[in-house]
Protein backbone atom coordinates (compact mmCIF):
# COMPACT_ATOMS: atom_id res chain seq x y z
CA UNK A 1 0.00 0.00 0.00
CA UNK A 2 1.59 3.28 -0.80
CA UNK A 3 0.48 6.41 1.18
CA UNK A 4 0.22 9.49 -0.79
CA UNK A 5 1.13 12.65 1.94
CA UNK A 6 -0.40 15.64 0.61
CA UNK A 7 2.49 18.57 0.81
CA UNK A 8 2.17 22.45 1.14
CA UNK A 9 2.43 23.96 -2.33
CA UNK A 10 5.47 25.35 -2.64
CA UNK A 11 4.89 29.34 -4.30
CA UNK A 12 2.31 29.52 -1.25
CA UNK A 13 4.92 28.58 0.89
CA UNK A 14 7.32 31.43 -0.52
CA UNK A 15 4.21 33.83 -0.22
CA UNK A 16 3.87 33.12 2.59
CA UNK A 17 6.96 33.33 3.80
CA UNK A 18 7.62 36.41 2.38
CA UNK A 19 5.09 38.58 3.20
CA UNK A 20 5.97 39.44 6.47
CA UNK A 21 9.17 41.31 4.94
CA UNK A 22 9.14 45.18 4.74
CA UNK A 23 8.08 45.37 0.55
CA UNK A 24 11.52 45.98 -0.25
CA UNK A 25 13.34 43.06 1.62
CA UNK A 26 10.61 40.59 0.23
CA UNK A 27 11.54 41.71 -3.43
CA UNK A 28 15.30 40.80 -3.11
CA UNK A 29 14.95 37.82 -1.05
CA UNK A 30 12.18 36.56 -3.56
CA UNK A 31 14.73 36.28 -6.29
CA UNK A 32 16.96 33.93 -3.60
CA UNK A 33 14.06 31.74 -3.33
CA UNK A 34 12.70 29.62 -6.13
CA UNK A 35 10.65 26.87 -6.92
CA UNK A 36 12.90 23.88 -8.92
CA UNK A 37 11.94 22.52 -11.89
CA UNK A 38 14.64 20.36 -13.09
CA UNK A 39 13.52 20.72 -16.73
CA UNK A 40 13.62 24.23 -16.85
CA UNK A 41 15.66 25.67 -14.59
CA UNK A 42 14.69 29.30 -12.99
CA UNK A 43 17.26 31.84 -12.27
CA UNK A 44 18.53 32.02 -8.72
CA UNK A 45 19.86 34.85 -7.03
CA UNK A 46 22.99 34.14 -5.04
CA UNK A 47 26.77 35.63 -4.35
CA UNK A 48 24.94 39.25 -3.22
CA UNK A 49 25.29 41.03 0.09
CA UNK A 50 23.34 39.64 2.70
CA UNK A 51 20.70 42.06 3.85
CA UNK A 52 21.37 44.05 7.19
CA UNK A 53 19.48 43.07 9.75
CA UNK A 54 18.53 39.61 8.80
CA UNK A 55 20.62 36.49 10.63
CA UNK A 56 22.38 35.13 7.99
CA UNK A 57 23.95 31.57 8.06
CA UNK A 58 27.31 33.16 6.30
CA UNK A 59 30.66 33.64 7.29
CA UNK A 60 33.62 35.60 5.83
CA UNK A 61 36.66 36.31 3.65
CA UNK A 62 38.89 35.26 6.52
CA UNK A 63 37.15 32.63 6.93
CA UNK A 64 36.97 30.97 4.23
CA UNK A 65 40.62 31.57 3.32
CA UNK A 66 42.17 30.78 6.60
CA UNK A 67 39.63 28.28 8.14
CA UNK A 68 38.63 26.47 5.11
CA UNK A 69 41.38 26.11 2.36
CA UNK A 70 44.39 26.78 4.95
CA UNK A 71 43.29 25.07 7.41
CA UNK A 72 43.55 21.38 6.92
CA UNK A 73 47.17 21.95 5.77
CA UNK A 74 49.65 20.54 8.89
CA UNK A 75 53.27 21.61 8.09
CA UNK A 76 52.45 24.96 7.24
CA UNK A 77 52.16 27.40 10.24
CA UNK A 78 49.15 29.45 9.51
CA UNK A 79 49.56 32.80 11.68
CA UNK A 80 46.30 35.34 11.55
CA UNK A 81 47.38 38.87 11.92
CA UNK A 82 44.68 40.02 14.24
CA UNK A 83 42.75 40.37 17.45
CA UNK A 84 43.19 36.59 18.94
CA UNK A 85 39.40 35.90 18.65
CA UNK A 86 39.44 35.35 14.91
CA UNK A 87 42.67 33.41 15.07
CA UNK A 88 40.91 31.11 18.06
CA UNK A 89 36.97 30.69 16.48
CA UNK A 90 38.81 29.37 12.82
CA UNK A 91 40.94 26.71 15.23
CA UNK A 92 39.93 23.32 13.94
CA UNK A 93 36.07 23.82 15.04
CA UNK A 94 35.39 22.59 11.54
CA UNK A 95 36.89 18.65 12.37
CA UNK A 96 39.11 18.73 9.33
CA UNK A 97 41.24 15.92 10.30
CA UNK A 98 45.44 15.17 9.39
CA UNK A 99 47.75 12.15 9.52
CA UNK A 100 49.98 13.06 12.70
CA UNK A 101 53.02 13.80 10.60
CA UNK A 102 56.47 13.27 11.11
CA UNK A 103 57.15 13.10 14.93
CA UNK A 104 59.58 14.37 17.42
CA UNK A 105 61.58 17.88 18.15
CA UNK A 106 60.98 19.17 13.94
CA UNK A 107 57.89 17.34 14.42
CA UNK A 108 55.68 18.86 11.31
CA UNK A 109 52.22 18.65 12.60
CA UNK A 110 50.93 22.20 13.83
CA UNK A 111 47.49 21.55 13.78
CA UNK A 112 46.98 21.43 17.01
CA UNK A 113 48.57 24.95 17.46
CA UNK A 114 46.77 28.35 17.38
CA UNK A 115 49.08 31.07 15.87
CA UNK A 116 48.08 34.49 16.30
CA UNK A 117 49.60 37.63 16.41
CA UNK A 118 46.83 38.65 19.16
CA UNK A 119 46.98 42.40 17.99
CA UNK A 120 46.01 44.81 21.09
CA UNK A 121 44.56 48.30 20.48
CA UNK A 122 48.24 49.88 20.60
CA UNK A 123 48.70 48.25 17.37
CA UNK A 124 45.58 49.10 15.49
CA UNK A 125 46.91 52.63 16.60
CA UNK A 126 50.44 52.88 15.67
CA UNK A 127 50.05 49.69 13.08
CA UNK A 128 51.06 45.90 13.91
CA UNK A 129 54.28 45.18 10.96
CA UNK A 130 56.48 45.28 14.26
CA UNK A 131 54.73 42.49 15.89
CA UNK A 132 53.59 40.23 12.56
CA UNK A 133 57.73 40.59 11.82
CA UNK A 134 58.29 39.67 15.34
CA UNK A 135 55.57 36.69 15.28
CA UNK A 136 57.09 35.11 11.76
CA UNK A 137 60.90 35.06 13.02
CA UNK A 138 59.80 33.53 16.19
CA UNK A 139 57.64 30.70 14.70
CA UNK A 140 60.62 30.19 12.47
CA UNK A 141 63.24 30.16 15.60
CA UNK A 142 60.48 27.54 17.26
CA UNK A 143 59.71 24.98 14.39
CA UNK A 144 62.03 25.74 11.30
CA UNK A 145 59.00 24.64 9.27
CA UNK A 146 59.03 24.62 5.57
CA UNK A 147 56.33 27.64 5.00
CA UNK A 148 54.74 29.89 6.90
CA UNK A 149 51.12 31.73 6.03
CA UNK A 150 49.82 34.91 7.02
CA UNK A 151 46.30 35.87 6.90
CA UNK A 152 44.69 39.59 7.17
CA UNK A 153 41.64 40.27 9.85
CA UNK A 154 39.50 42.87 9.61
CA UNK A 155 41.40 45.56 11.04
CA UNK A 156 44.93 44.99 9.26
CA UNK A 157 43.04 45.99 5.76
CA UNK A 158 41.53 49.17 7.75
CA UNK A 159 44.84 50.28 9.02
CA UNK A 160 46.98 49.50 5.58
CA UNK A 161 49.76 47.11 7.67
CA UNK A 162 51.71 45.14 4.17
CA UNK A 163 51.87 42.09 5.11
CA UNK A 164 53.15 41.34 1.88
CA UNK A 165 55.96 43.16 2.00
CA UNK A 166 56.76 41.55 5.23
CA UNK A 167 56.31 38.56 4.07
CA UNK A 168 58.68 38.47 1.02
CA UNK A 169 61.48 40.29 3.30
CA UNK A 170 60.93 37.16 5.73
CA UNK A 171 61.46 34.60 3.14
CA UNK A 172 64.57 36.03 1.64
CA UNK A 173 65.97 36.55 5.43
CA UNK A 174 65.46 32.82 6.09
CA UNK A 175 66.26 31.56 2.55
CA UNK A 176 64.57 27.88 3.58
CA UNK A 177 61.35 28.81 4.15
CA UNK A 178 58.38 29.88 1.94
CA UNK A 179 56.21 32.72 3.54
CA UNK A 180 53.49 34.32 1.91
CA UNK A 181 50.37 36.02 2.86
CA UNK A 182 46.75 36.45 1.82
CA UNK A 183 44.63 39.64 1.70
CA UNK A 184 41.63 38.03 3.24
CA UNK A 185 39.85 40.37 5.33
CA UNK A 186 37.15 39.45 6.84
CA UNK A 187 35.08 41.90 5.30
CA UNK A 188 36.29 41.40 1.76
CA UNK A 189 33.76 39.96 -0.62
CA UNK A 190 29.81 38.86 0.51
CA UNK A 191 30.82 35.39 2.22
CA UNK A 192 33.47 33.50 3.04
CA UNK A 193 33.67 32.21 -1.28
CA UNK A 194 35.76 35.63 -1.63
CA UNK A 195 38.60 33.65 0.77
CA UNK A 196 38.49 30.62 -1.68
CA UNK A 197 39.31 32.03 -4.50
CA UNK A 198 41.93 34.76 -2.56
CA UNK A 199 43.51 31.07 -0.79
CA UNK A 200 43.78 29.53 -4.49
CA UNK A 201 45.37 32.32 -5.61
CA UNK A 202 47.86 32.84 -3.66
CA UNK A 203 48.90 29.00 -3.28
CA UNK A 204 48.69 29.29 -6.96
CA UNK A 205 51.41 31.88 -6.74
CA UNK A 206 53.39 30.78 -4.50
CA UNK A 207 53.68 27.13 -4.32
CA UNK A 208 52.19 25.32 -6.84
CA UNK A 209 54.86 23.80 -9.79
CA UNK A 210 57.72 24.70 -7.50
CA UNK A 211 58.30 20.63 -6.94
CA UNK A 212 59.35 18.21 -8.79
CA UNK A 213 58.29 14.85 -7.82
CA UNK A 214 56.23 12.49 -8.98
CA UNK A 215 54.72 9.61 -7.16
CA UNK A 216 55.53 5.93 -7.94
CA UNK A 217 52.44 4.65 -9.67
CA UNK A 218 50.51 4.23 -13.06
CA UNK A 219 47.11 6.64 -12.35
CA UNK A 220 48.27 9.41 -10.79
CA UNK A 221 45.55 12.04 -9.90
CA UNK A 222 44.62 15.32 -7.80
CA UNK A 223 41.74 15.74 -5.64
CA UNK A 224 40.30 19.03 -5.20
CA UNK A 225 37.68 20.27 -3.14
CA UNK A 226 37.96 17.49 -0.36
CA UNK A 227 39.08 19.17 3.30
CA UNK A 228 38.94 15.34 5.61
CA UNK A 229 36.10 16.70 7.38
CA UNK A 230 35.41 13.91 10.07
CA UNK A 231 38.44 11.61 8.12
CA UNK A 232 36.44 11.66 4.67
CA UNK A 233 40.42 11.92 3.25
CA UNK A 234 41.05 8.71 4.76
CA UNK A 235 38.45 6.71 3.79
CA UNK A 236 38.89 7.96 -0.01
CA UNK A 237 42.46 7.46 0.24
CA UNK A 238 41.92 3.89 1.27
CA UNK A 239 39.44 3.40 -1.79
CA UNK A 240 42.25 4.69 -4.14
CA UNK A 241 44.62 2.35 -2.74
CA UNK A 242 42.25 -0.97 -3.51
CA UNK A 243 41.45 0.46 -6.80
CA UNK A 244 45.20 1.07 -7.54
CA UNK A 245 44.95 4.78 -8.31
CA UNK A 246 47.66 7.68 -6.63
CA UNK A 247 46.56 9.99 -5.09
CA UNK A 248 49.20 13.14 -5.43
CA UNK A 249 47.87 16.33 -4.18
CA UNK A 250 44.43 16.67 -2.00
CA UNK A 251 43.49 20.10 -1.72
CA UNK A 252 43.49 20.30 1.29
CA UNK A 253 42.44 17.52 2.86
CA UNK A 254 45.67 15.39 5.22
CA UNK A 255 47.84 17.61 2.84
CA UNK A 256 50.96 18.61 3.18
CA UNK A 257 53.21 21.91 1.39
CA UNK A 258 55.10 19.25 -0.77
CA UNK A 259 52.01 17.83 -1.95
CA UNK A 260 50.94 21.47 -3.37
CA UNK A 261 54.04 22.03 -4.75
CA UNK A 262 54.39 18.60 -6.82
CA UNK A 263 50.31 19.16 -8.12
CA UNK A 264 51.62 19.70 -11.79
CA UNK A 265 53.31 16.59 -11.35
CA UNK A 266 49.36 14.55 -12.09
CA UNK A 267 47.94 13.26 -14.70
CA UNK A 268 43.90 14.18 -13.43
CA UNK A 269 42.58 16.73 -11.53
CA UNK A 270 39.28 15.61 -9.52
CA UNK A 271 36.90 18.20 -8.32
CA UNK A 272 35.22 17.41 -5.38
CA UNK A 273 33.61 20.55 -4.07
CA UNK A 274 33.14 22.84 -6.99
CA UNK A 275 32.26 26.01 -5.12
CA UNK A 276 35.60 26.54 -3.22
CA UNK A 277 38.62 25.28 -5.73
CA UNK A 278 37.19 24.87 -9.33
CA UNK A 279 39.33 28.37 -9.80
CA UNK A 280 42.92 26.19 -9.02
CA UNK A 281 41.43 22.81 -11.75
CA UNK A 282 40.99 25.93 -14.39
CA UNK A 283 44.60 27.42 -13.50
CA UNK A 284 45.98 24.42 -13.70
CA UNK A 285 44.82 22.97 -16.54
CA UNK A 286 45.68 26.24 -18.59
CA UNK A 287 49.39 26.39 -16.68
CA UNK A 288 50.02 22.49 -17.18
CA UNK A 289 47.42 21.11 -19.16
CA UNK A 290 46.11 18.66 -16.79
CA UNK A 291 41.94 18.05 -17.55
CA UNK A 292 39.23 18.22 -14.72
CA UNK A 293 36.39 16.64 -14.03
CA UNK A 294 33.48 17.12 -11.34
CA UNK A 295 33.04 14.04 -8.96
CA UNK A 296 31.01 13.18 -5.87
CA UNK A 297 32.40 10.90 -3.52
CA UNK A 298 29.37 11.41 -1.12
CA UNK A 299 26.96 8.53 -1.54
CA UNK A 300 27.35 4.93 -3.11
CA UNK A 301 25.88 4.90 -6.49
CA UNK A 302 27.70 8.69 -6.52
CA UNK A 303 31.03 7.20 -5.65
CA UNK A 304 30.75 4.23 -7.67
CA UNK A 305 29.86 6.19 -10.67
CA UNK A 306 33.07 8.72 -10.02
CA UNK A 307 35.35 5.87 -9.73
CA UNK A 308 34.11 4.05 -13.10
CA UNK A 309 34.55 8.19 -14.29
CA UNK A 310 38.23 8.30 -13.65
CA UNK A 311 39.05 4.92 -14.35
CA UNK A 312 37.57 5.15 -17.81
CA UNK A 313 39.81 8.54 -18.33
CA UNK A 314 43.14 6.50 -17.82
CA UNK A 315 41.90 4.28 -20.37
CA UNK A 316 43.52 0.83 -19.31
CA UNK A 317 41.29 -2.40 -19.06
CA UNK A 318 42.85 -3.23 -16.16
CA UNK A 319 42.52 -0.45 -14.00
CA UNK A 320 38.75 -0.68 -15.11
CA UNK A 321 38.33 -3.98 -14.32
CA UNK A 322 40.08 -3.52 -10.95
CA UNK A 323 37.62 -1.02 -10.30
CA UNK A 324 34.72 -2.67 -10.89
CA UNK A 325 35.62 -5.78 -8.85
CA UNK A 326 36.25 -3.36 -5.82
CA UNK A 327 33.28 -1.56 -6.54
CA UNK A 328 31.21 -4.76 -6.48
CA UNK A 329 32.65 -5.95 -2.80
CA UNK A 330 31.92 -1.96 -1.55
CA UNK A 331 28.47 -2.30 -2.74
CA UNK A 332 27.57 -5.67 -1.32
CA UNK A 333 28.10 -4.34 2.16
CA UNK A 334 26.64 -0.77 1.32
CA UNK A 335 23.27 -2.20 0.09
CA UNK A 336 22.49 -4.83 3.10
CA UNK A 337 22.38 -2.12 5.75
CA UNK A 338 20.65 0.51 2.74
CA UNK A 339 18.09 -2.33 2.86
CA UNK A 340 17.74 -3.01 6.18
CA UNK A 341 17.39 0.75 6.79
CA UNK A 342 15.25 1.81 4.09
CA UNK A 343 12.14 0.69 5.22
CA UNK A 344 12.38 3.04 8.51
CA UNK A 345 13.60 6.17 6.31
CA UNK A 346 11.59 6.08 3.03
CA UNK A 347 9.09 8.67 2.14
CA UNK A 348 10.65 11.09 4.67
CA UNK A 349 11.64 14.97 4.14
CA UNK A 350 15.13 16.03 4.66
CA UNK A 351 15.96 19.84 4.32
CA UNK A 352 19.75 20.98 3.53
CA UNK A 353 21.44 24.34 3.84
CA UNK A 354 24.97 23.97 3.44
CA UNK A 355 27.84 26.12 2.34
CA UNK A 356 28.60 25.59 -1.34
CA UNK A 357 28.67 22.17 -2.43
CA UNK A 358 27.10 19.72 0.47
CA UNK A 359 23.44 20.78 0.30
CA UNK A 360 23.89 19.36 -2.96
CA UNK A 361 25.76 16.69 -2.13
CA UNK A 362 24.30 14.60 0.51
CA UNK A 363 21.44 14.58 -1.71
CA UNK A 364 22.54 11.31 -3.22
CA UNK A 365 22.90 9.62 0.36
CA UNK A 366 19.16 11.18 1.56
CA UNK A 367 17.99 9.08 -1.76
CA UNK A 368 19.42 6.27 -1.14
CA UNK A 369 17.50 5.97 2.11
CA UNK A 370 14.47 7.44 0.20
CA UNK A 371 13.87 10.35 1.64
CA UNK A 372 13.20 13.33 -0.51
CA UNK A 373 15.13 16.91 -0.23
CA UNK A 374 12.63 18.93 -0.04
CA UNK A 375 13.87 22.04 0.22
CA UNK A 376 17.82 23.17 0.26
CA UNK A 377 20.10 25.96 -0.35
CA UNK A 378 23.35 27.26 0.04
CA UNK A 379 25.24 29.57 2.28
CA UNK A 380 27.20 31.12 -0.27
CA UNK A 381 27.63 29.55 -3.57
CA UNK A 382 27.04 31.07 -7.23
CA UNK A 383 24.53 30.31 -9.70
CA UNK A 384 26.91 28.07 -11.43
CA UNK A 385 26.32 25.98 -8.12
CA UNK A 386 22.87 25.69 -8.55
CA UNK A 387 22.22 26.08 -12.31
CA UNK A 388 25.04 24.56 -13.75
CA UNK A 389 28.14 26.14 -15.22
CA UNK A 390 26.21 26.93 -18.49
CA UNK A 391 25.20 29.85 -16.99
CA UNK A 392 28.80 31.30 -16.36
CA UNK A 393 28.91 33.63 -19.14
CA UNK A 394 25.22 35.36 -18.27
CA UNK A 395 26.45 36.28 -14.60
CA UNK A 396 26.94 39.76 -13.88
CA UNK A 397 30.09 40.27 -12.15
CA UNK A 398 29.38 42.76 -9.77
CA UNK A 399 31.90 45.31 -7.72
CA UNK A 400 32.05 42.85 -4.70
CA UNK A 401 33.45 40.47 -7.32
CA UNK A 402 35.16 42.71 -8.98
CA UNK A 403 37.57 43.43 -5.81
CA UNK A 404 38.72 39.62 -6.01
CA UNK A 405 41.70 39.16 -7.95
CA UNK A 406 41.25 36.97 -11.65
CA UNK A 407 44.68 35.86 -12.04
CA UNK A 408 45.76 35.75 -15.87
CA UNK A 409 47.25 31.89 -16.47
CA UNK A 410 49.10 31.31 -19.50
CA UNK A 411 50.89 27.64 -20.39
CA UNK A 412 54.14 27.64 -18.72
CA UNK A 413 56.81 27.16 -21.19
CA UNK A 414 58.81 24.28 -19.78
CA UNK A 415 55.86 22.57 -17.66
CA UNK A 416 53.02 22.72 -19.65
CA UNK A 417 52.12 19.57 -21.32
CA UNK A 418 48.28 18.37 -22.25
CA UNK A 419 47.98 14.95 -20.88
CA UNK A 420 45.37 14.15 -23.32
CA UNK A 421 45.91 14.97 -27.29
CA UNK A 422 42.64 17.32 -28.32
CA UNK A 423 41.60 14.22 -30.52
CA UNK A 424 41.75 12.04 -27.42
CA UNK A 425 39.54 14.63 -25.29
CA UNK A 426 36.54 14.66 -27.95
CA UNK A 427 36.90 11.04 -28.16
CA UNK A 428 36.17 10.88 -24.13
CA UNK A 429 33.79 13.93 -24.78
CA UNK A 430 31.80 11.90 -27.27
CA UNK A 431 31.93 9.23 -24.82
CA UNK A 432 29.67 11.48 -22.49
CA UNK A 433 32.37 12.84 -20.81
CA UNK A 434 31.98 15.86 -19.35
CA UNK A 435 35.59 17.81 -18.61
CA UNK A 436 35.70 21.65 -17.06
CA UNK A 437 31.60 21.41 -16.05
CA UNK A 438 29.22 20.65 -13.66
CA UNK A 439 25.50 20.34 -13.83
CA UNK A 440 24.81 22.29 -10.14
CA UNK A 441 22.19 21.23 -7.94
CA UNK A 442 19.09 22.00 -9.24
CA UNK A 443 19.43 19.70 -11.77
CA UNK A 444 18.81 17.15 -9.40
CA UNK A 445 16.33 18.34 -7.11
CA UNK A 446 12.37 17.30 -7.51
CA UNK A 447 9.92 19.57 -9.26
CA UNK A 448 8.41 21.79 -6.70
CA UNK A 449 10.97 21.74 -4.32
CA UNK A 450 12.05 24.70 -2.69
CA UNK A 451 15.83 26.37 -3.23
CA UNK A 452 16.68 29.23 -0.97
CA UNK A 453 20.55 30.93 -1.43
CA UNK A 454 21.60 32.70 1.76
CA UNK A 455 18.30 31.39 4.07
CA UNK A 456 17.72 33.57 6.94
CA UNK A 457 16.77 32.18 10.49
CA UNK A 458 13.46 33.64 10.31
CA UNK A 459 12.75 31.50 6.79
CA UNK A 460 14.21 28.79 8.25
CA UNK A 461 12.18 28.77 11.16
CA UNK A 462 8.72 29.30 8.97
CA UNK A 463 9.92 26.41 6.68
CA UNK A 464 10.21 23.78 9.57
CA UNK A 465 6.62 25.15 10.80
CA UNK A 466 5.01 24.10 7.60
CA UNK A 467 6.99 21.03 6.70
CA UNK A 468 7.97 19.62 9.76
CA UNK A 469 11.21 18.00 8.16
CA UNK A 470 12.10 14.25 9.68
CA UNK A 471 15.80 15.76 9.54
CA UNK A 472 17.38 19.38 8.98
CA UNK A 473 20.74 20.04 8.04
CA UNK A 474 22.79 23.12 9.24
CA UNK A 475 25.64 24.16 11.08
CA UNK A 476 26.27 24.43 14.50
CA UNK A 477 24.29 28.47 14.34
CA UNK A 478 21.14 26.61 13.85
CA UNK A 479 21.65 23.50 15.47
CA UNK A 480 20.04 24.32 18.81
CA UNK A 481 16.91 26.32 17.41
CA UNK A 482 15.89 23.23 15.37
CA UNK A 483 16.48 20.66 18.02
CA UNK A 484 14.09 22.94 20.20
CA UNK A 485 11.27 22.75 16.99
CA UNK A 486 11.49 19.04 18.03
CA UNK A 487 13.25 18.44 14.83
CA UNK A 488 16.57 16.11 14.55
CA UNK A 489 19.50 18.40 13.38
CA UNK A 490 22.76 17.05 11.88
CA UNK A 491 25.20 18.91 11.01
CA UNK A 492 26.70 18.68 7.57
CA UNK A 493 29.70 20.96 8.21
CA UNK A 494 31.27 19.02 11.27
CA UNK A 495 29.58 16.19 11.12
CA UNK A 496 28.71 16.71 14.76
CA UNK A 497 30.91 13.87 16.55
CA UNK A 498 30.02 11.50 13.09
CA UNK A 499 31.80 10.78 10.01
CA UNK A 500 33.51 9.54 7.88
CA UNK A 501 30.57 10.38 5.48
CA UNK A 502 32.47 9.81 1.86
CA UNK A 503 33.07 6.37 -0.11
CA UNK A 504 31.02 3.13 0.61
CA UNK A 505 31.46 3.01 4.49
CA UNK A 506 31.00 6.00 4.55
CA UNK A 507 27.36 5.98 3.17
CA UNK A 508 26.66 3.07 5.75
CA UNK A 509 27.23 5.41 8.91
CA UNK A 510 25.75 8.12 7.74
CA UNK A 511 22.65 5.77 6.79
CA UNK A 512 23.02 4.52 10.32
CA UNK A 513 23.22 8.01 11.81
CA UNK A 514 20.32 9.23 10.26
CA UNK A 515 18.22 5.99 11.08
CA UNK A 516 18.79 6.67 14.25
CA UNK A 517 17.93 10.68 14.45
CA UNK A 518 14.92 10.40 12.26
CA UNK A 519 13.40 7.51 13.99
CA UNK A 520 14.19 8.73 17.84
CA UNK A 521 10.91 9.15 19.31
CA UNK A 522 12.55 11.89 21.61
CA UNK A 523 11.73 14.79 19.25
CA UNK A 524 7.85 14.39 20.06
CA UNK A 525 8.41 14.87 23.34
CA UNK A 526 10.30 17.82 23.32
CA UNK A 527 8.13 21.21 23.72
CA UNK A 528 10.18 24.22 23.57
CA UNK A 529 10.17 26.59 26.36
CA UNK A 530 8.64 29.70 24.74
CA UNK A 531 5.60 28.23 24.51
CA UNK A 532 5.18 27.93 28.09
CA UNK A 533 6.76 31.55 28.83
CA UNK A 534 5.11 33.88 26.45
CA UNK A 535 6.29 36.95 28.25
CA UNK A 536 10.07 36.19 28.67
CA UNK A 537 9.55 36.63 24.77
CA UNK A 538 7.58 40.08 25.15
CA UNK A 539 10.12 41.03 27.83
CA UNK A 540 12.91 40.86 24.80
CA UNK A 541 11.06 42.22 22.24
CA UNK A 542 10.74 45.56 24.09
CA UNK A 543 13.86 45.65 26.35
FE1 LIG B 1 33.22 23.25 -0.12
FE2 LIG B 1 33.65 22.43 2.19
FE3 LIG B 1 31.27 23.14 1.32
FE4 LIG B 1 33.13 25.02 1.63
FE5 LIG B 1 32.47 25.43 4.22
FE6 LIG B 1 32.99 22.86 4.80
FE7 LIG B 1 30.64 23.57 3.85
MO1 LIG B 1 31.36 24.27 6.27
S1 LIG B 1 34.81 23.92 1.19
S2 LIG B 1 31.70 24.78 0.09
S3 LIG B 1 33.40 26.82 2.89
S4 LIG B 1 32.40 21.46 0.82
S5 LIG B 1 33.56 24.61 5.82
S6 LIG B 1 34.37 21.40 3.95
S7 LIG B 1 31.11 22.20 5.36
S8 LIG B 1 30.44 25.54 4.58
S9 LIG B 1 29.35 22.87 2.13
Amino acid sequence: MSITIKRPEAEAVKSAILEKYPAKVAKKRSKSMVVNDPEAIPAVQANVRTIPGIISQRGCCYAGCKGVVLGPTRDIINITHGPIGCGFYSWLTRRNQTDPGEVGPNGENFMMYCFSTDMQDENIVFGGEKKLRAAIQEAYDIFHPKAIAVFATCPVGLIGDDIHAISREMKEKFGDCNVFAFSCEGYKGVSQSAGHHIANNQIFKHVVGRGNTRPDGKYVMNMLGEYNIGGDAFELERLMESCGITLNATFSGNSTIGDFENAHMADLNVVMCHRSINYVADMIEKKYGIPWFKVNFIGAESTAKSLRKIAQYFEDPALIERVEKVIAEEMAAVKAVAEEIRPRTEGKLAMLFVGGSRAHHYQDLFRELGMTSIAAGYEFAHRDDYEGRRVLPTIQVDADSRNIEELHVEPDPEKFEPRKSTDEMQTLSQQGYEFNDYNGMMTEMEKGSLVIDDISHYEMERLIETYHPAVFCAGIKEKYCVQKMGVPMKQLHSYDYGGPYAGFRGAVNFYRDIDRMVNAKVWKLVRPPWLDTPQITAEYATA
